[in-house]
């Protein structure tokens, strides 16, 4: 192994000696020459180690890899002089994205404002609730029907015509982050829409191209491999390949029939891809989300899935940012077991990840009332580097799966497949008193797994509660998701709202009628923005005004409050197995109560566990807590309790 890294240290500097000189011709002498130069000293070693490991053994790999390095010079010189000033600066205050004033939300384009245009006109809007940061769902072209929502990508390098060009896409960078607010667009970069350029030159037998894909001529290879997959959408794309009548062979389709996996073994895939990493950073873009990262590898005999070459893809990747465009950050996309999500964390490989593990435990701890497994869980898979953070969210534009680890669960007596047949049904209405109006997504009777589709509110309660015409009940609903929308507001890391879910948008279930999205419920929680229910956010009486301005007030004090930089958080035992405690940066208790009871925690669990609550204020309410009876916490009552200042 030392010999290993010695060797790869040495090849990497003789590269780096060979190359240099070689790049200064198209490289003007201008101090951002330096800069380039310095970066690609600095991260060429992982660069060129990473890609040995993965495509080492190609015979030309030495002269491909100089031809990317010059590619990353390339990109650089057409990076703006004003993202180059964003690199610098934010390459001087690495920990940027850490800040408590972090604050974001995520829409599809058409569905929330119709197209890139009316996003920009809802600046003000987005500055209303406070957002630094917004994801816009894939913009890109794709197939008219067939696009999985965007998922199924045509062009990287195009806008869907319905939604705006690309000039209009960099503008609204412009203006976001004139107004302080970053914008992420997705990376699917495990496959591309069968309609992508790419797709198309294979359709017609160009051989370069097929190796673009995993094309097979029988099911011989697909049956082996197929042995050890998982299905992800058993319902209605069961399998992972497609026949194709006009080339008479398999594609491999993780997803959807229209979606070919793209064969990052060939390492033309690879220059390719990073080809439009670059030409996206070089838009402004400030975070990639990479979609579906599990997938990207396969091994025969593996369940393809997590294979430590998709984490030196994407550390590669980084490695290429690192030199080109710092100022990109990647968010990993991974809900799976909560070890495999941790792994694609990191300075090196994605700086950002979504957080399904805690998602999943607020839903989880919100059905049973109790928040035990939260707690273990938490405490064994929380904890993040310095230099990452997590996106912390209550659902996205997907399903929920019940994706805590068994073994976690085991530990603390609770059998996984039982539990997860209980929230199954609870999530489904089925269980006798549940509040939530969800739908199962992709039942696979084979394995009996099922996940729930569902927004925010209904899955909350607020869609039972209505149809009860219940005043108590919806009531209890809006405090519920307030106190779920407290927990991402306080916990470590960047809180991502759905749009929608802020004024309690409930399910819409005309998907049904539609033949281009009856098949697939997700689309059950993508409404179509209403301007009504929104233009009612500001009544205080309204249902969206009794969820919209508590929560814009909650996160008015998130971004006043530095307790909550970074992703410091402590969660510990409050004596009280229907509260959730947790402890930011040694100075500011989170008190929530799973439950629709007044709840205590015990003053000595919370000594126990280093923090004294008497003689704190609650930042919510403003009320000092001097005796242990200001401590009891009402149905879904949340605190956030700071030392008082004298
Ligand atoms: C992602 O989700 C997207 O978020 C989905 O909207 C897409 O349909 C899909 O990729 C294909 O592009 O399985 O049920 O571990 O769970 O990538 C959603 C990652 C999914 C996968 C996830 C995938």
């Amino acid at each position: 192994m030392a010999h290993q890294t010695d060797w790869y240290a040495e090849h990497a500097a003789l590269t780096l000696s060979r190359i240099t000189p070689r790049l200064l011709p198209i490289l003007p002498a201008t101090p951002d020459r330096d800069v380039f130069l310095e970066r690609l000293n600095r991260h060429l070693e992982p660069l060129f180690r990473l890609t040995h490991q993965l495509y080492g053994d190609q015979y030309d790999f030495f002269y491909q890899f100089e031809q990317l390095i010059h590619g990353l010079a390339r990109a650089f010189l057409e990076r703006s002089p004003a993202l180059r000033q964003l690199d610098a600066s934010r390459e001087s205050e690495p920990a940027w994205f850490q800040h408590q004033t972090m604050m974001g939300a995520v829409c599809y384009v058409d569905r929330f404002a119709g197209n890139l245009q009316g996003i920009r006109n809802r600046i003000p809007y987005f500055k209303e609730l406070g957002l630094t940061y917004l994801h816009l769902m894939p913009l890109f072209k794709v197939p008219e029907r067939n696009n999985d929502g965007g998922y199924a990508v045509s062009s990287f390098r195009d806008v869907n015509p319905a939604l705006g060009t690309m000039a209009e896409l960099e503008t609204l960078t412009d203006d976001l982050r004139a107004h302080g607010i970053s914008l992420v667009l997705d990376f699917v970069f495990n496959h591309t829409s069968d309609e992508h350029e790419w797709a198309r030159k294979a359709q017609a037998g160009d051989k370069t191209y097929q190796a673009y894909y995993w094309l097979f001529d029988d099911r011989t290879l697909p049956d082996e491999y197929e042995r050890h997959l998982r299905e992800i959408f058993p319902e209605h794309a069961p399998g992972s390949f497609t026949f194709r009548e006009d080339m008479q062979k398999w594609v491999w389709t993780t997803f959807y029939p229209f979606q070919w996996d793209l064969n990052y073994r060939n390492p033309e895939v690879f220059r390719d891809m990073l080809g439009e990493i670059l030409f996206l950073a070089n838009r402004g873009v400030d975070v990639l989300r990479l979609d579906a990262v599990p997938f990207v590898w396969k091994e025969l005999g593996t369940n393809c899935e997590n294979l430590p070459q998709a984490h030196w893809i994407i550390q590669a990747l980084n490695a290429a940012v690192q030199i080109v465009c710092p100022s990109l950050l990647f968010k990993s996309e991974a809900i799976v077991h909560p070890r495999d999500v941790r792994s694609y964390i990191g300075g090196h490989e994605s700086q950002l990840s979504y957080n399904p593990i805690l998602m999943v435990s607020i839903w989880e701890a919100l059905a049973t009332r109790e928040t035990a497994l939260f707690r273990h869980t938490m405490n064994k898979h929380f904890a993040l580097n310095a230099d990452c953070a997590w996106i912390n969210y209550l659902r996205s534009h997907d399903d929920i799966g019940w994706g805590f680890a068994d073994e976690d669960a085991a530990e603390i007596g609770i059998n996984g497949y039982d539990h997860r047949y209980f929230l199954n049904l609870f999530y489904t209405g089925r269980f006798p008193g549940s509040f939530a109006a969800g739908l199962p997504f992709n039942f696979n009777p084979r394995t009996m797994d099922m996940r729930i589709s569902g927004t925010l509110a209904s899955l909350a309660g607020l869609e039972t509660a209505i149809q009860a015409h219940d005043d108590s009940l919806i009531q209890l609903a809006i405090d519920r998701i307030l106190m779920m929308f407290g927990v991402i507001l306080s916990a470590g890391g960047i809180p991502l709202i759905y749009l929608g879910d802020e004024l309690g948008t409930l399910n819409d279930y005309s998907y049904a009628n539609n033949p281009e999205t009856a098949q697939d419920n997700r689309w059950v929680h993508r409404p179509v923005a209403d301007p009504e229910r929104w233009l009612r956010r500001t009544q205080d009486d309204s249902i969206e005004g009794r969820i919209f301005q508590p929560l814009r007030r909650m996160i008015a004090i998130r971004k006043r409050t530095p307790q909550f930089a970074n992703g410091q958080t402590r969660f510990i035992d409050v004596g009280n197995g229907h509260l959730l405690g947790f402890v930011r940066r040694e100075q500011l208790l989170v008190l929530a109560n799973f439950s629709e009871k007044p709840q205590s925690p015990s003053i000595d669990a919370l000594r126990q566990a280093g923090f004294d609550p008497l003689d704190t204020v609650d930042l919510l309410t403003e009320r000092p807590v001097l005796t242990p009876l200001a401590l009891e916490a009402a149905p879904y009552q949340m605190m956030w309790l700071v030392r008082r200042s004298t």
